[in-house]
């Protein structure tokens, strides 16, 4: 396999006005007819090159016509699944008939079968699993699809856009047309039919047109789309009066899906959900899932503008509706529930799971420059930085011109597919901020670090921040250019209340600072005392922070900070600086022992009722091991568990009594609401008793067993039953085993439990994942089942990464299996093996015996870019 390069690209040499297919679908066989109305694409001139379609190694070819008149076969030919057409004219209607099999279809890309449905997944280059076409997105065409099926198994037949036809053929089979009127590239073409229950919905847009919302679904699970349809509904509102964006069909609907490679897919009115992503009911889903739902429905359904009216030149450019996407709907959340709250869940995955792609073999900058696969590149860098690059360019640039920008990008290339140059470009030109320099990060990989330094003027009143900036290497970019990072500060007194200080004219409590320079400083006047700074406010930058705090200032800033987000921030800097002298100490062998100045913290924090239960809930929460693992080298695996589990007993056991009257006080009465306020009472009721069962305490474990045995809703009960699990309950396996048995009907359900089961942090780790790769419950043919028990596994410390290299042998095992079956899956399950190198030596020796194991395999080009990546 050979990669593809962004300084290659050039325009299609031909332009699809519009396509007509027809599907005749069928159990064994389906039938694919395509009328093609192409057309030299006039930027070439006159030209002769010839006609070449993406088509797939399941894409059986039946005939091909030009203007109706049947090619013989030295007219055309296929190589290396492409079809080539040498002679034709400047414009004609390619008509081609293609046969597929949907239900041999285990890669889950193109057409295939979920459950009794047919489904379609497209993105990115999916439809050429369908027909031969030029499967790019910036061939945008006018769709009109004909389904033809039997009825009675297929009721529901839809596709994009409106129906506008509906007949029966002659052997009696039922024919449905539907027309799409927006030109889109064949990446957000979408198929369904299946027998489906339906609920019906309305919107009324801004400017008073009525949009008929439908959520389909197999009819067990119609009771749990009222969610999904109620926050669709906010999506909508909020994208009208957030961007001035209307909806623009008559129709939208979603179905849901139980085998799906992702989260959810935004084709063009018809957006298809992984069932896990959409479905919704206090009893079976956590209140992290109701939020889940909430922000992929706003996803998917923001994309109808970023991702569809203006649409990606090319695959590179996938963070120009990506990032901006992800912008979009983690400020929608934000406004839903509390912007503080949200922001630090963001940033503490942003930094634990893409600063870790970041700092490894696959680092890429936010728009590559080059790719394999471009599955592959469906990556954190794409979606959580290219979010931040967005985030950063809104600070910059402040609310207004912000959305000045906007509006001036989504007129401008209305209808159009277009390049991150072109999104910065509006930006710009909209708000005449100079953004060249900003421009350098989407082309430059790795996160950068800040190092700050900080001298006290007293006669002057003058504070002094002085910041380096420093972006390591990264595969293929050995050297880096400054780039434009906006530091968002605050000065505090000695008692926590905010300053006012000048900087260059301007006074104020609160600066950013625009660094663009290696190396800066900041002259901040009108100080008496020396300030504690509060850095990188809200984390105004994607990048690694370094200045060296004393505990006492942490303390001040996570009790005092005005900035909520730096409140949490601090308390995880104190956390990881003593978690790090633990991990130290369990490295060397010695035993563990520490003066931990969060007691005091953590003390102070549970005392005062004023606080955001929900900003207590994560400021309690330490550090995981993913996190601590990023910002280790080596990564000693067992002794940060060890370091993880000793300090968290010891606040235990210090604040047991404060923990139970915790855990008393926040306790819901009321009927399950998935709203804001219940979900920080219950987030702060269950950190709070996860503290209190790591302290030795009967009441505390009989506190746990009630609350898994009598919660109404799948939040307590599941948060109990974890507890449980892993603070070695005495009752654990009695809970696990009771729970499968209450929810063995609800496969979405049984995932959590699969996951739960295979996170076992035990010496029988292996044996209870092969068991449970073996249970009735599991099924390799659907995604979210091998995630649950191998994603489960790869968190599994004892097991995953136990000494003997079991664990890594036993996932390379499963990728073997799975590159042949479902290539994307099986690359996404490569990621834990890629960081063999920052691994303790002993490990990390036998990680890399199975990289090179599984590249001796014949490998799917997803699976072999990674491997050899991740090798190189
Ligand atoms: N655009 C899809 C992702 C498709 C991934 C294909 N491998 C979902 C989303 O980001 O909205
Ligand atoms: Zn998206």
């Amino acid at each position: 396999p050979s990669a593809i390069y962004l300084k290659d690209y050039t325009a299609p040499p031909f332009l699809i006005d519009k396509t007509e297919l027809s599907f005749d679908l069928d159990e064994s066989t389906t039938v694919v007819t395509s009328r093609l109305h192409m057309r030299r694409n006039p930027v070439f001139g006159a030209s002769t090159v010839p006609l070449v379609l993406d088509g797939g190694p399941d894409v059986k070819l039946i005939g091909v016509a030009m203007d109706d008149y049947e090619l013989p076969q030295e007219e055309y030919r296929v190589v290396d699944d492409q079809l080539i057409i040498t002679a034709t004219a400047d414009s004609f209607v390619l008509t081609c008939e293609t046969l597929i099999e949907p239900q041999n279809n285990t890669r889950l890309e193109g057409l295939y079968r979920s459950s009794s449905m047919f489904c379609t997944q497209c993105e990115a280059e999916g439809f050429r699993h369908i027909t031969y076409y030029l499967d790019r997105p910036d061939v945008m065409s006018v769709f009109t699809t004909t389904i033809i099926a039997d009825e009675t198994r297929y009721p529901v037949m839809l596709s994009n856009g409106n129906e506008v036809e509906r007949g029966k053929t002659d052997e009696g089979k039922t024919v449905v047309v539907w027309h799409d009127p927006f030109p889109k590239p064949a990446y957000l073409f979408a198929l369904v039919a299946g027998d489906l229950a339906v609920k019906n919905d309305v919107f009324i847009t801004q400017s008073q047109r009525e949009v008929t919302l439908q959520i389909f679904t197999e009819s067990h699970n119609i009771d749990k789309v009222d969610y999904a349809m109620e926050a669709l509904k906010r999506s909508m509102r909020w994208d009208e009066e957030t961007y001035g964006r209307e909806y623009d069909l008559d129709i939208f609907m979603i179905v849901a899906v139980d085998d799906f490679n992702m989260g959810a897919m935004e084709n063009k009115g018809l957006n298809i959900f992984n069932s896990s992503c959409l479905l919704a009911s206090p009893e079976t889903t956590t209140d992290d899932a109701y939020l889940r739902v909430e922000a992929i429905v706003a996803h998917e359904y923001f994309h109808n503008w970023s991702g569809n009216r203006v649409t990606c030149r090319d695959w590179f450019q996938l963070s120009l509706k990506e990032g901006f996407t992800v912008f979009r709907d983690q400020t929608f959340s934000a406004d839903m529930h509390s912007a503080t709250v949200k922001r630090v869940e963001d940033v503490s995955f942003l930094r634990t799971a893409q600063f870790a792609e970041d700092a490894g073999p696959m680092a890429h900058p936010v728009r590559p420059a080059s790719f394999i696969e471009i599955s592959n590149f469906y990556t954190l860098t794409v979606y959580e930085k290219g979010a931040e690059i967005v985030r950063m360019i809104h600070t910059l640039l402040g609310e207004e011109k912000f959305r000045a920008g906007s509006d001036l990008y989504f007129d401008r290339h209305d209808g159009q597919a277009v390049t991150c140059d072109d999104f910065v470009a509006a930006m710009q030109d909209a708000s005449g901020v100079d953004l060249s320099q900003f421009k350098r990060w989407y082309s430059q990989a790795g996160t950068p670090k800040l190092s700050v330094t900080d001298a006290f003027d007293q006669a002057l009143g003058k504070y002094c921040v002085t910041i380096k900036q420093d972006t390591p290497a990264t595969p293929g970019q050995p050297t880096k250019l400054p780039l434009h990072i906006p530091v968002r500060i605050g000065l505090l007194d000695a008692n926590g209340q905010s300053l006012s200080s000048s900087l260059d004219g301007a006074t104020s409590e609160e600066h950013v600072l625009h660094l663009t320079d290696a190396e800066q400083s900041f002259e901040f006047t009108g100080l008496a005392t020396r300030p504690v700074p509060s850095l990188l406010r809200g984390f105004s930058a994607p990048v690694k922070l370094d200045y060296n705090y004393s505990s006492q200032d942490l303390l001040l800033l996570m009790s005092s900070d005005s900035d909520g987000f730096n409140r949490w921030s601090a308390a995880q800097q104190l956390a990881v600086n003593e978690l790090s002298q633990l991990i130290t100490q369990a490295i060397k062998g010695e035993t563990l022992a520490i003066e931990s100045q969060l007691v005091h913290g953590f003390k102070a924090l549970l005392a005062d009722a004023s606080l955001d239960p929900a900003m207590v809930a994560l400021v309690l929460t330490l550090p995981n091991q993913a996190y601590l693992s990023e910002i280790s080298t080596p990564i000693y695996p067992a002794e940060i568990k060890q370091a993880r589990v000793y300090l968290k007993t010891l606040l235990a056991e210090a604040l047991s009594a404060d923990f139970e009257r915790i855990y008393q006080q926040h306790r819901v009465t009321e009927e399950y609401q998935a709203v804001a306020e219940d979900i920080a009472h219950r987030s702060l009721k269950n950190v709070a008793l996860s503290y209190w069962a790591e302290a030795s305490s009967e009441r505390a474990q009989q506190a746990v067993f009630e609350q898994f045995s009598t919660a109404d809703n799948m939040t307590d009960q599941f948060a109990a039953l974890s507890i449980a699990v892993h603070s070695q309950h005495n009752q654990a396996a009695d809970m696990l085993a009771a729970f499968y048995e209450q929810w063995k009907t609800e496969p979405l359900v049984v995932n959590k439990w699969l996951m739960l089961s295979a996170s076992q942090d035990n010496a029988n780790a292996l044996s209870i994942v092969k068991g449970l790769m073996a249970h009735p419950a599991f099924d390799l043919k659907n995604p979210n089942k091998v995630r649950s028990v191998l994603g489960g596994f790869g968190q599994n410390v004892a097991g995953f990464h136990k000494e003997d290299g079991s664990g890594y042998q036993f996932l390379a095992d499963q990728i073997i299996v799975l590159n042949k079956r479902n290539p994307q899956i099986a690359s996404r399950l490569c990621t834990p093996l890629t960081r063999w190198k920052k691994l303790k030596p002993e490990l990390s020796a036998k990680m890399k015996s199975e990289l090179e194991r599984i590249l001796a395999e014949d490998l799917s080009k997803d699976v072999y870019e990674v491997i050899t990546k991740s090798l190189a």
